[in-house]
């Protein structure tokens, strides 16, 4: 039986992946690197460092800088990003996803937070959604990002629940890689190519409600 949701937030509380595609575009064609969208969607739900070494690579570049030079360079991107999220408002959570919440809340779901963010916490913030997420995985506290299953299986934990009991939500196949990986029931936003692994999918999160889950899950 379910009894917590673990959540990711950029792609699915609200639309970050945008200022991070292009904080991140911005910095790939600085350097010279083409940017194209399978290298886009496989920036999603990666870590800084390891978006930026993908970067590198693409362009193969990647042993053109020394480790202090790829920190100033994915430092260079986060005050771009920062920057964005700064304008943020409670307008910019996606479609249903406060009354998804409320829903859990008022139904007495537990939740937790599993983004590869660091600046997740500032996302809440400016979202008014802080309330909601009384536990969120710390990323500096993980050994791997996704696709490994540790921030999901963590996110469980901080629930002090089994994996089992908890369904993971996220919009980057790596995530529902990860989720799947945790043992979790995963619920996948967006398109079913890009998604084919998600025990549960929505095309968007304006469709996500507990009675279309609990529907689809049979
Ligand atoms: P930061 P999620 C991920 O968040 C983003 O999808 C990914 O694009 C980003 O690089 C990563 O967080 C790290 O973010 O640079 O702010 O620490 O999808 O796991 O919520
Ligand atoms: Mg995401």
């Amino acid at each position: 039986q379910i009894k917590g949701f673990v959540f990711d937030l950029d792609g699915v509380i609200t639309d970050t992946s945008l200022y991070h595609t292009k904080a991140w575009r911005q910095l790939a064609e600085k350097l010279g690197v083409t940017w194209t969208k399978t290298l886009e969607d496989g920036l999603k739900g990666i870590s800084r460092m390891d978006s930026l070494e993908i970067i590198l690579k693409a362009g193969g570049i990647e042993n053109n800088y020394t480790h202090d030079q790829k920190v100033a360079l994915a430092t260079e991107k986060n005050t771009n990003y920062v920057n964005e999220i700064k304008k943020m408002t409670p307008d910019n959570i996606l479609p249903g996803i406060k009354a998804f919440l409320d829903d859990l809340r008022d139904n007495g779901y537990l939740i937790s937070l599993a983004s590869a963010s660091k600046n997740g916490p500032t996302v809440l913030e400016r979202l008014q959604l802080t309330d909601y997420f009384p536990k969120i995985v710390d990323p500096a506290s993980l050994s791997k990002g996704k696709p490994d299953p540790e921030i999901y299986v963590k996110g469980a934990e901080l629930l002090n629940l089994p994996p089992e009991a908890c369904i993971g939500v996220e919009d980057a196949a790596a995530g529902i890689e990860a989720i799947n990986a945790a043992h979790e029931t995963s619920v996948g936003i967006g398109d079913a190519q890009t998604l084919a692994a998600a025990d549960v999918r929505f095309d968007d999160t304006s469709q996500m409600t507990l009675a279309n889950i609990k529907a689809k899950m049979g």
